[in-house]
């Protein structure tokens, strides 16, 4: 994870100061890319601890095709608390496109399941993606993302938007396009969960875990979580843990948590930072 490092140095150094919707203020550099053996460990940070119940039960609640917050507060889970309507609302963001895209005919696809057959049966195909950028449901910016969801709209815009996958001797890879990254809160998250998914998806289809690769567009630091980016860039990494499925679910949607063993994770301690809403 030295590169994940590396990506929030380069923003130090070359950063620009922006203006952005939250009134925050960030340095922003656009465009990067980083990758990730999977064969080198699980890409959980080592030079701060993470919360690895929340990135998999993130996960797994974004397959379940659920967009109400309820089911992740019952597990412990509180990340989208902030963006969430009274009742729990976060509107049709990521579980809802990924599941049940509308169609004209007011059906929905799956996509999920679509790169599921992909990789089964034609693995070689250049077409094996899922996206979430559904148009019609993006929110309006003058809006608060609970006025977007009682509108119909999502409560934020997706942020971890194509996921493009890529088999090769008998290896799943995985890349992701990030059109905004919050680089010290959510890109730690965002890695991690694409680790997860590429893992459960290899297992699914009789893969083994390859390479991940991380694709930021607007990659920025806000100007609240500076110190906390030299305390943690102070640090140095060290050995990354293992992932283990301990079972084989019947599908994608029928992990738990208690289905991943993470063995070796001996992180530097937290560090906490306001999260922009
Ligand atoms: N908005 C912004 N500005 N940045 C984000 O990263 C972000 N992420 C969202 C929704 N909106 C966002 C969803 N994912 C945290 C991590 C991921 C996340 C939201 C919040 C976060 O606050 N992490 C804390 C600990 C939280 C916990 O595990 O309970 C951290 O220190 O990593
Ligand atoms: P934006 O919609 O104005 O770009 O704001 C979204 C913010 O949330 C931005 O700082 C990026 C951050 N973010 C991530 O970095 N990863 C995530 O998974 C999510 C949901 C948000």
């Amino acid at each position: 994870m030295k590169q994940y490092l590396e990506l929030l140095q380069d923003i130090l150094d070359n950063g620009v100061a922006k203006s952005d919707r939250t009134g925050t203020g960030t340095l922003s550099v656009f465009g990067r890319q980083f990758r990730h053996n999977l064969d080198d460990g699980f890409p959980l940070l080592t030079t701060k601890k993470l919360h690895f119940k929340s990135i998999a039960n993130e996960l797994i609640w974004f397959l379940s095709g659920d967009t109400n917050t309820r089911w992740l507060k019952e597990n412990g889970v509180s990340i989208w608390d902030e963006w969430a309507t009274e009742t729990g609302d976060l509107g049709p963001l990521y579980g809802a496109q990924w599941t049940a895209w509308p169609t004209r005919d007011g059906g929905t696809i799956n996509q999920i399941d679509y790169v599921i057959d992909c990789l089964r049966n034609n693995p070689d195909s250049r077409r094996i993606l899922f996206h979430a950028w559904n148009v019609e449901f993006l929110p309006d910016e003058k809006l608060s993302p609970q006025d977007n969801v009682r509108a119909g709209r999502m409560a934020l815009p997706p942020c971890h938007l194509l996921y493009q996958f890529y088999v090769a001797n008998g290896r799943l890879s995985s890349q992701l396009l990030i059109r905004s990254s919050d680089s010290f809160l959510g890109l730690p998250y965002n890695t991690a969960s694409l680790a997860l998914l590429t893992t459960m998806l290899a297992q699914q289809c009789d893969l083994e875990p390859g390479e991940i690769i991380i694709c930021t567009g607007d990659s920025h630091i806000y100007s609240n979580h500076l110190e906390q980016v030299r305390e943690q860039l102070s640090r140095s990494p060290t050995t990354l843990p293992r992932l283990e499925i301990l079972r084989r679910p019947a599908s994608i949607y029928d992990y738990r948590f208690e289905d991943f063993s993470l063995s070796g994770y001996h992180p530097q301690p937290h560090i906490a930072a306001p999260v922009a809403v």
